[in-house]
Parts: C-alpha cells; structure tokens; sequence
C-alpha cells in the first residue's frame, strides 16, 4: 500500500502548459513529412521506422549520405519491409489540462504518465475538436469537425465517413477498442473497422467502481489482452476510460492513499479558487473533494503503468507509439442539471472555463506521444498548434497509409512528432456545437475568434492565445483587419454545414 499523501507536496516541474507557449512561426520551417513508400529521404525514413544504414544524424556529409544511398541500393540485399509501428491511445474523459503531475498539478501523483512526458514530446497548444464527449472523439475518429454532422454521431454514427480504425484495417492493423464509446448506436465487432470492442457504457458505472484498482482499470486489463493477443503487431487500440468523468467516486482504499491532503488555495491560480468557493458555499468540503478527485486519477495513472509494463515485457515498447490525452477539458462544479458537483476538482490550468465552453479550459488538453528513437525524449513543443482532426492524418503519414488529404478536416503533424520543426497549420481550427444557432469559433496563427450569433446576446471577441492563453483581453477594436479576414472565413465554413440538426437529448452534446 501506497504511504498517504503528505499535507504539500515538492513542487512540481516547470509548469509551462500555457506559460511558455511560443509564436508559431510565419512560414514552414521544416520540409514536408515523408510517408512509407514515398521518396523520403534516408533520415526520414530512419525516423519513421524504414530500415536504412543505421541512423544517419544531421550534417551528415552529401557525399557520405549519396556513398551510403549507393550501398543501400546496390552492395546490400533488400531490405525487407519495415514493422509497420503499433499505436496505444490512451484517452482519459474530462480530465484538464493541468491535471497531471508534469503539467503542473501541485499535488497530483502521476508518474507513469509523467514518465511518457519524460520518455516523449508534450505538445502544449493541442486542442479537442469539440466542449464534450462526443464531439471531441467525433473528430479523433474521423478528422472531420463534428458541426459538419447532421445527425449527432452518439446517435447516428460516422454515417459514410471512414474512420481511422477501419483505414488503418485496411493496412493490416488488428483494431480494438476499450472503454468509453459514445461515437454511435452501434457497438460490436465490426463497427468502424474495430476487430474487438470491450465493455463501454453499461459497464462502466456502478459495476465497475467497486474495484480497489480504480473504476478504469477493467478497461485496462482488456486493453493489456488484447495487445498480448496481438505481439506479433500491427495493431492499433483505443483505451478509452471514463476517469475523470463524473461522477468522482473512487473507493475508501484509493481516497484513503490522500488522507493527509489539505488543499491551500493559494497553490492555485485563481480560476480554481472559484470551484473550491462553491463547494464551501454549499457547504461541502474542498480537501475531500480534492481527495477523491485525486484518487481518481491516480488510480488511472496505475492503468497506464501496468500497460506500459507490460508493454515493456512483451518487447514492444521500441515500435509502439503511444499517445496520451483527454478528450476535453475538466468540468465545472455547476455543470449538469444534478446540483453541484463537490468532486470536480479536475484542474484545467490558469485559464477560463472548462467542459462545455469553448474557452481555452474547454478545448486545450494535453498531448504526449512517445515513440522510442522516433519522437525526441523529453521534449515540449510550445508552437505547434494541433487537434484532434489531425489524429488520422498523421497516423495514415507515418504508417504509410493513402489518403486524400481535402477530404479531411485535419492535417498530416507528423513532422511536429518527430521533432522536425513545430508543426504550421494549412487549414484552420473551427468549433460550432451541432445546432444552427451557436456560437462558431476559429484558431487561425495566434489568434481565436469567437463570432457569436444574434441570439445569446454575446459579443464579438479576438484573443491572442499565445500571449493571453486566459482570454482576458478582447482585441477587437484594436485588430479590425484580422477580425474581418476570420469573421469571412468562420462564416463560409458555417455556410457549408446542416442547416438543421437531427435533434438529440444526449446531455453532453
Ligand atoms: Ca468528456
């Protein structure tokens, strides 16, 4: 058993998930990504897994890399094919972008996915296709933004849109998901390409959280199976759990591993204080709250550890990529229609709002990607700016896969993964919820413009996320040119949506 936590903590790592953001640049700083099959050249290929002359470091000389070129194609036998690399998603629901230990959580115990972090590269400004569920994994599944939808995809599906689990089939992957679901009506093998499907929704309430291990922890244990089902590679899976997700209940054994935290407010930046100022309005009792929270994650935390250990065991950790996110931003303590809700004490760092608001606490989450001798070790790119719509692009860049790029909302980031340069967008950012008369925002450079619509009364607002991640400044009135280039082009893209919905009662829509 795990000593209980003391009183405070050491102070964690620097914490730049917004601090340090940097400009992106004006122009493309690096080349291209290069795909299996296409004419990269020998460095790439090295980093993307293609079998060359060892691994051929920057400066190398032209006529030492065109003597091994030479060798390569003439003095050696062929290479065989390269392993295609399998991939691990690992999705936490509702947890913020400050929620971890390395992303400057004061008291938060992760050190299995601080050792991603450590092991991998974090980018900063990564953002969830949309303020909820399903939205945001709408466009993980499909790179496409989920307003484009006219029937809610928890209830319709990806109707003909291909997914990235039925492409990545087609390439050979055997394909599982485990966990949370909440793309669709349908949830068997088959679906979307997925070979195996493991417990969602109806297994994962009150079934599943008497387990002393954590209410994910099932998910875990499937997900571990199948990848040993699947050694021989490639595969790809999804585990997809439901912590943070309210409700916060962990066992007595998991909240008794906090039993000593008192939370001081002033660890805080103030965005925080106002959630712990509504439980103890309402009488409740924040360091409880905060235990539980807490334990939650730490119990998702210990998943991730055992999947990684075994990973380790089976001799797959060199060529599998492993990415770790959530799916949103954490939820406020008012959110629902259940009264307040004491244990959510998810931490979406020093900004505004969180689920169910397109602020930065809403849509920024965070991103590690780990892919020994690959993805650099223990980087942190501050300027890329990437979504979850480039999730498909960028896994069908590095595994070789063909797609038609205009057909996808997202974008090939594989280059930002690997460590090639930060990673500048062609296409935009566009968020709108899945009815006619929403608010619409776009992510365009530095800037973020929210286009309210008639009806909410709200105001025009251009912020500059780089240097003002808390969105607290208002530049309107100071930029009119940029306001009118990204007011005409967050309003084409509107023009081309449904223009009605399918209506829905799913709640986190
Ligand atoms: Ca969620």
């Amino acid at each position: 058993m795990k000593p209980a936590a003391p009183a405070r903590i050491s102070p964690p790592p620097a914490t730049d998930f917004f601090g340090t953001a940097g400009t992106e640049p004006s122009h493309r700083e690096h080349r291209a990504p290069k795909v299996f099959g296409s004419v990269a050249s020998v460095a790439d290929r090295c980093a993307l897994g293609v079998p060359c002359l060892g691994r051929i470091k920057h400066g190398i000389s032209a006529l030492t890399l065109a003597f091994a070129l030479l060798a390569s194609t003439t003095a050696l036998p062929a290479a065989a094919p390269a392993a295609k690399p399998n991939i691990i998603f690992l999705l936490a629901d509702d947890l913020g972008g400050g929620d971890l230990h390395s992303y400057g959580h004061p008291y938060a115990r992760t050190p299995n996915l601080d050792s991603l972090a450590r092991d991998g590269t974090r980018i900063l400004q990564a953002y969830s296709t949309g303020s909820t569920c399903c939205p945001a994994r709408t466009g993980l599944m499909t790179s496409k933004f989920p307003a484009t939808y006219p029937t809610y995809p928890a209830n319709g599906g990806f109707a003909e849109r291909i997914t990235i689990t039925e492409l990545l089939k087609q390439q050979g992957y055997a394909t599982g998901h485990f966990g949370k679901w909440h793309i669709g009506p349908v949830q068997q093998p088959g679906t979307y390409g997925l070979d195996s499907i493991g417990s969602g929704e109806e297994e994962s309430g009150n079934k599943k959280r008497g387990d002393d291990r954590g209410r994910d922890a099932h998910i875990y244990d499937d997900a571990i199976k199948f990848i040993e089902r699947h050694r021989g590679g490639p595969f790809y899976v999804n585990v997809w759990g439901h912590i943070s997700h309210h409700p916060v209940n962990p066992t007595d054994a998991l909240v008794q591993r906090w039993s000593g935290l008192k939370v001081n407010d002033g660890d805080f930046p103030p965005q925080m204080h106002g959630k712990f100022n509504e439980v103890r309005q309402a009488g409740g009792d924040v360091d409880d709250a905060m235990r539980r929270y807490l334990a939650d994650v730490e119990s998702l935390d210990d998943g991730v550890g055992r999947l990684l250990k075994r990973l380790d065991q089976l001799g797959l950790r060199e060529n599998t990529i492993v990415v770790f996110s959530s799916d949103q931003g954490a939820d406020m303590t008012k959110a629902g229609n259940g009264g307040l809700r004491f244990n959510q004490m998810g931490f979406n760092g020093p900004v505004r709002g969180g689920k169910h608001t397109h602020w930065e606490g809403g849509v920024r989450v965070p991103w590690i990607v780990r892919w020994p001798g690959h993805v650099p070790a223990g980087r942190t790119d501050a300027q890329s700016v990437i979504s979850g719509v480039d999730w498909l692009p960028t896994l069908c860049a590095i595994t070789g896969t063909n797609i038609n790029a205009a057909d996808f909302d997202g974008e090939d980031t594989s280059a930002a993964w690997l460590g090639h340069g930060p990673h500048v967008r062609t296409k935009p950012l566009l968020w709108k919820t899945s009815s006619p008369g929403s608010d619409s925002l776009i992510r365009e450079g530095p800037w973020k413009l929210v286009r309210p619509t008639r009806k909410n009364g709200a105001e025009l607002a251009l912020y500059d996320i780089v240097n003002d991640p808390a969105e607290k400044n208002n530049l309107v009135s100071k930029h009119p040119d940029i306001v009118k280039k990204l007011s005409a082009k967050v309003a084409a893209w509107v023009a081309t949506l449904p223009k009605s919905y399918v209506k829905t009662d799913d709640p986190d829509r």
